[in-house]
């Protein structure tokens, strides 16, 4: 058990869900989050903890190697959620994914090296592998999958996954890497699927579907994925991979009319849209690895019951996503960290 944990990219959706889960599963251990803030970074996710004795939240960027090797030489262990995640974003503009997720991930690792880290997570994603046909039902994604990224973010996400790969096998660094299916659960910044369609339906606006709304993804509740990190974290063996995944493919299309019908709309709010360049048609991921290997599996992900909490969680919460489409998050950072002096590298045990 790890009792000092470095967590980067805790202020986003992901990030901040697993603060919480680690601080309440593990009452001996001490966090630190190191995160950039950038727009889809949150300190309102993790509000409520600010003064936590066991919580401390460093505002820096994983490329600055200069500040993150003392952060994680204090540490025993980095689980590394820090990333440019949103693949529509990528088309548009590459530069701060291979930015962030490529050289941000190196700098992580050199420090792991130069410091001797103990463990090292690697968060990474199940779309390294491409896509699979849809008329293919008996094919899953296995960690022996070919690595075929498809868009620039998936591209940037296999690159770094090859990073760690490569330290664990010339420096013997202990690493590693979980490749997890689409998340769905509270904090989830409202540019993805499922918070940007609640979001505008409870806003009386209609949702924009990509393409003829076949595409499959396969989908899992943040909390389930972060008892399966814990469990690599805690168990997981050294230059291994575990796929994540909760056997919960759903068509966008059947996503859309869920979501619709948990809020009482009609299919009339559904804006066919142009497609996304280069847009996966299925993922599925076979988890049986580490459900075979670490005695994990999803347990609040069922469908509909885990959909219907979500989007009521996005009701009862309109103040946390009004303030991110206004803008008016970031006021919020800028009030705490605007004139901030630089931090001092806090022990993660601080
Ligand atoms: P997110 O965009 O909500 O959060 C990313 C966080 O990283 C933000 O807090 C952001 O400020 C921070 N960050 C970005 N650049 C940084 C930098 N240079 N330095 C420090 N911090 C930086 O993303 P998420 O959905 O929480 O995803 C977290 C991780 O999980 C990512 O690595 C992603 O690839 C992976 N993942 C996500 C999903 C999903 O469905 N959301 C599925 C599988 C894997
Ligand atoms: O407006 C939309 N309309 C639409 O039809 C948006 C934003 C999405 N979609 C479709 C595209 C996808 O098929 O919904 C599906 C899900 O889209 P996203 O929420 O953007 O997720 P996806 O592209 O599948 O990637 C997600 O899962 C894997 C995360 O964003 C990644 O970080 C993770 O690695």
């Amino acid at each position: 058990m790890f009792s000092r944990v470095l967590i980067t990219g805790g202020s986003g959706f992901i990030g901040s869900n697993f603060i919480r889960y680690l601080l309440t599963a593990r009452p001996d251990a001490h966090l630190t989050n190191v995160d950039v803030l950038s727009y889809s970074g949150n300190q309102e996710n993790l509000r409520d903890l600010e003064d936590h004795p066991r919580y401390t939240f460093i505002h820096a960027d994983i490329c600055d190697a200069d500040k993150i090797r003392p952060l994680v030489a204090e540490a025993e262990a980095v689980v590394h959620f820090a990333a440019e995640s949103h693949v529509d974003r990528s088309i548009l503009d590459t530069r701060p994914f291979i930015r962030t997720n490529v050289l941000g991930t190196q700098t992580l690792l050199d420090a792991a090296v130069a410091t001797k880290l103990e463990r090292f997570v690697h968060i990474s994603t199940d779309e390294v592998y491409g896509s699979l046909l849809l008329d293919r039902t008996d094919l899953r994604f296995t960690e022996e999958s070919a690595i075929k990224p498809n868009s620039p973010y998936a591209a940037s996400k296999a690159a770094s996954d090859m990073l760690v790969r490569a330290a664990h096998h010339t420096f013997g660094l202990n690493t590693c890497i979980t490749r997890c299916s689409n998340n769905f659960g509270p904090y989830q910044f409202p540019e993805k699927v499922i918070p940007l369609f609640v979001t505008n339906l409870i806003e009386g606006k209609k949702v924009p579907l990509y393409g003829d709304g076949l595409n499959v993804r396969d989908w899992i509740h943040v909390e389930d994925h972060c008892e399966a990190i814990l469990a690599v974290l805690d168990r997981g063996k050294s230059g291994e991979v575990y796929n994540i995944g909760a056997d919960n493919e759903q068509s966008n299309l059947d996503l859309t009319r869920s979501i619709l019908h948990i809020l009482g709309k009609g299919d009339d709010f559904i804006r066919h849209v142009e497609d996304r360049l280069g847009h996966d048609r299925r993922y599925a991921i076979d988890s049986s690895k580490i459900r075979r290997e670490l005695g994990w599996s999803a347990s609040r992900s069922a469908w509909p019951d885990a959909l219907i909490s979500t989007v009521d969680w996005y009701v009862k919460n309109p103040g946390w996503w009004q303030r991110i489409r206004s803008g008016a998050y970031r006021e919020f950072h800028e009030t705490l960290y605007g004139n901030r002096p630089p931090a001092n590298p806090a022990p993660a045990s601080a």
